[in-house]
């Protein structure tokens, strides 16, 4: 394996593996791989991952310019470290405790012990003085492991999901070497201004160390004091591949198909989410069967579809959340739908990125509820394809996005009333109003793409890099 400049080290290879018979590798789709893909291909840059089936142990292999680095996790691993620590400890907790999180002694040492072995890996393909970003809560201790076994690297974090305030992160029985662990990078980024200084409360708290306007002053154990950045750098979306889809004649066809198949409502109210409990599905479902109740919306004309793509089907939490969902669905639909027409159109599924351009525009009005949220992407998506100018977006005041998108109708999902007041007032808005706020939307999105967040990023720790070697 020859070694890279520039190394990206994420839970997941940006790969998968086909089921045909030649068991062939296709790019999954997803932002990160496309902010990263060009700066990848020009630096010849390697991918540390897992490849995403149990006890698949490969060696290195190249794709579309790309050397990708398999890290092999058995099915122990996937149950103790992936499923256990990263989606049932460190998942809930970050999200507010919205579920509980379960604190296990062996979870957390078979995540330190997998968190050594892409440490390793990561180490083993970078050469002199390379540049290490790594992603996500996965891999919070990687950042101290690489430092300590190559002090020559520049090594930058992402953290994609949200930090949490102290009074909750500080339940975690591991909460010193996590922060240590996050700490072993140059450069530490947020989502939102408020996880950053989440994050440096709690190092101010545990460690005491000198916090000052996204600077960090870590001693070092050999000798010395280094500066870290911890600061906000809100992710994106490749907003003009949204644009284009949403441009395209088959698209607009299949949107307007779609609007036909559901009998023409009036109104066409959509939810896109992963099956998590994070994402609000439960008080959004909630809302809009009490609005049918009221008689304020009827099924003559407002449906909602929601489509809600399979996630972590392992975790007890999730399970429970499904059947939750499923019963909530079965009930308002029972109550309320006609012959011809249904209440809720419930997708347990994942389409292609082509039916999901369609179904946005497609959607009079988006439905982002989440209870706590890094950022969401859905929410950015809808307005990248809202081409035509119209369509209203409902956007929880606790989602990263919120911060960025202004012009969104704002919620408070945990206050039903609010909710179902706002959904009647994107249902009503004119079209005045609809494409005033649709024109900032879009120029929100357009001027801060995918490939912008990760220049902001690269840029601030190219010159960690140079001040250290200058
Ligand atoms: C984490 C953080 C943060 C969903 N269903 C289908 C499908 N999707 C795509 C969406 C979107 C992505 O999945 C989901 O991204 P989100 O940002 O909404 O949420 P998480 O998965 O929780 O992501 C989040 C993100 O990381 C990035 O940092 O924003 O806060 O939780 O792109 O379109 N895509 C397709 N079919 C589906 O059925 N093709």
């Amino acid at each position: 394996m020859t070694v890279a400049d520039f190394v990206v080290v994420s839970n997941r290879l940006p790969v998968d593996r086909g089921d045909d018979e030649d068991a062939l590798w296709r790019q999954s789709p997803g932002g990160l791989v496309a902010a990263l893909e060009p700066v990848m291909q020009a630096v010849g840059g390697a991918w540390v991952g897992w490849p995403g089936q149990a006890d698949l142990d490969i060696a290195p292999f190249t794709f579309d310019g790309m050397q990708l680095v398999p890290v092999a996790l058995s099915a122990a691993d996937i149950e103790l470290y992936y499923e256990g620590f990263s989606n049932d400890t460190i998942w809930p907790l970050y999200h507010d405790v919205i579920a509980a999180p379960s604190f296990h002694r062996t979870w957390w040492e078979v995540y330190a012990a997998v968190n050594r072995r892409f440490a390793d890996a990561a180490a083993a393909a970078a050469a002199v003085g390379a540049t290490v970003w790594v992603h996500d809560y996965q891999l919070q201790l990687v950042p101290r492991m690489l430092r300590q076994l190559r002090p020559d690297l520049t090594i930058g974090y992402f953290h994609h999901i949200p930090f949490p305030a102290y009074g909750l992160y500080s339940q975690l029985p591991w909460r010193r070497q996590v922060l240590d662990g996050l700490l072993g990078a140059d450069v530490i980024g947020f989502q939102r201004v408020a996880d950053a200084g989440n994050f440096a409360r709690a190092v101010r708290r545990v460690f005491g160390y000198e916090t000052k306007s996204g600077s960090i002053r870590v001693p070092e154990a050999a000798g010395g004091v280094r500066t870290a950045v911890a600061k906000a750098y809100p992710i994106s979306i490749d907003t003009s591949l949204y644009d284009d889809l949403a441009r395209r004649p088959e698209i607009q066809a299949r949107a307007k198909e779609i609007r036909a198949s559901l009998g023409d409502p009036a109104t066409i109210l959509l939810g896109v989410d992963r099956l998590d409990y994070t994402k609000g599905i439960r008080h959004r479902l909630k809302a809009f069967g009490e609005l049918l109740t009221d008689g304020r919306l009827s099924v003559e004309d407002a449906t909602l579809v929601q489509v809600a793509s399979p996630s972590r089907e392992r975790v007890g939490a999730y399970m429970q959340l499904r059947d939750k969902i499923e019963l909530a669905v079965g009930r308002i639909n029972g109550d309320f739908d006609t012959v011809e027409r249904s209440a809720v159109r419930y997708l347990h599924t994942s389409y292609p990125r082509e039916e999901m351009v369609a179904l946005y525009l497609t959607a009079d009005v988006m439905l982002v509820t989440a209870l706590r949220d890094g950022m969401n992407l859905v929410a950015k998506e809808y307005v990248a394809s809202r081409v035509d100018g119209r369509g209203v977006l409902v956007l929880s005041e606790f989602a990263g996005a919120a911060d960025e998108l202004t012009q969104a109708v704002k919620v408070n999902p945990h206050d039903i009333d609010g909710l179902k007041d706002a959904i009647v007032t994107a249902v009503e808005m004119s079209d005045v109003e609809q494409r005033r706020r649709m024109r900032s939307l879009r120029r929100r999105v357009r001027d801060n793409d995918v490939t912008r967040w990760s220049e902001r990023f690269l840029v601030d720790l190219d010159r960690v890099r140079r001040e250290r070697t200058a």
